[in-house]
């Protein structure tokens, strides 16, 4: 099976190690193509960073730190800590040494005139994550925040408000910039169009997977594949497990649950994306035309997240 998954960091990297299990267990050879969010995507100290990227990367590669769920295991943070001694801004944002490397080298082949795609791809020659990884688009984009600071409005981009002030200041809207102009990454349409499943991954239905949603030709690709499209709820009993889809949701008028994400997905039949729904055994959600499916969704560990993925298979057969 061609599998095709839309993901965004941190939720979406450990859903996506599950896919990879699945698509790799007893005679299955399927092959997986992961389309991540690049609207998290910030320049800071001369260096381009993709934070779910890099998070989808590092953890399939296996060197993700997993208590944090971004930068790498056995980080250090010389670099960050001279940089803050010469008083270089921003000083709230966690650049680790190891990570360094890979903005440098993303940096200089940007620089070059590669596209994003292509450093994706010489990157993961060295990380080897066993599922080909797709930049939603080449072109820059960039998710901003409309907050309320010291009693004026204005936008800061989506990283000073997620990490700088932990969601905590009150968001008006997010602004995609870029976006409207730009143009799914080579492969990406072609990757749903001519799938035999499309999983939604658990990542934040706002920021992450809403983002890649708003690239110009995604949805019409996702109302038009032959493929069912089955998504996995983010939120459990009323809340996201990780992230910041609690802060996200309310600031676009969706109810964090099961439910309000479900519907904001919409079903393919009337003009949305979703023909099933996974949620957790605690949750109620009625989503007229799409089928629903309660079970245990914790990703507990590789094993279970493969049996989420099977359980889709499943649903997607029927
Ligand atoms: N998240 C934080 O909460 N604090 C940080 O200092 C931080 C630094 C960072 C550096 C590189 C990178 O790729 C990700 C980083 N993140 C940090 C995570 C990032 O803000 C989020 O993972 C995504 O943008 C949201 O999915």
């Amino acid at each position: 099976m061609r599998i095709t998954v839309l993901a965004g960091g941190v939720g979406g990297a450990k859903y996506l190690r599950g896919v990879r299990q699945f698509a790799t267990s007893a005679g299955r050879a399927d092959e997986v193509t992961a389309v991540i969010n690049t609207g998290d995507d910030v320049t800071m100290h001369g260096l381009r960073i993709c934070p779910d990227l890099d998070s989808v990367m590092y953890t399939l590669g296996g060197v993700i730190d997993t208590e944090r769920g971004w930068g790498r295991a056995g980080e250090t943070w010389r670099i960050k800590e001279s940089l803050a001694d010469y008083g270089a801004e921003p000083t709230w944002f966690g650049l680790g040494d190891l990570d360094i490397a890979t903005h440098l080298m993303r940096t200089q082949m940007l620089d070059s005139g590669y596209p994003l795609s292509d450093v994706t791809a010489a990157l993961c020659q060295r990380w080897q994550p066993g599922v080909r990884l797709l930049p939603m688009t080449d072109q820059r984009c960039e998710t901003h925040v409309v907050v309320e600071l010291d009693g004026t409005r204005r936008a800061i981009h989506f990283q000073e408000w997620w990490v700088r002030y932990r969601a905590g200041i009150p968001a008006h809207s997010f602004v995609q910039v870029g976006l409207d102009s730009a143009t799914a990454a080579p492969g990406v349409l072609e990757a749903i169009t001519d799938a035999d499943l499309v999983l939604i991954a658990p990542s934040n239905p706002v920021v992450s997977i809403g983002t890649i949603l708003a690239v110009p030709g995604v949805r019409p690709a996702l109302r038009g594949t032959a493929a069912p499209v089955i998504g996995l709820s983010p939120i459990l009993s009323g809340a996201p497990v990780r992230g910041m889809a609690d802060a996200c949701l309310p600031v676009i008028g969706v109810e964090v649950s099961a439910e309000g994400v479900g519907r904001f997905y919409g079903a393919r039949k009337d003009d949305g994306i979703l023909d099933g729904w996974l949620i957790h055994q605690t949750d109620p959600a009625d989503i007229p035309g799409v089928s629903v499916l309660s079970r245990n969704i914790l990703m507990t560990d590789d094993d279970a997240t493969a049996a989420m993925v099977a359980e889709a298979v499943e649903l997607a057969g029927r």
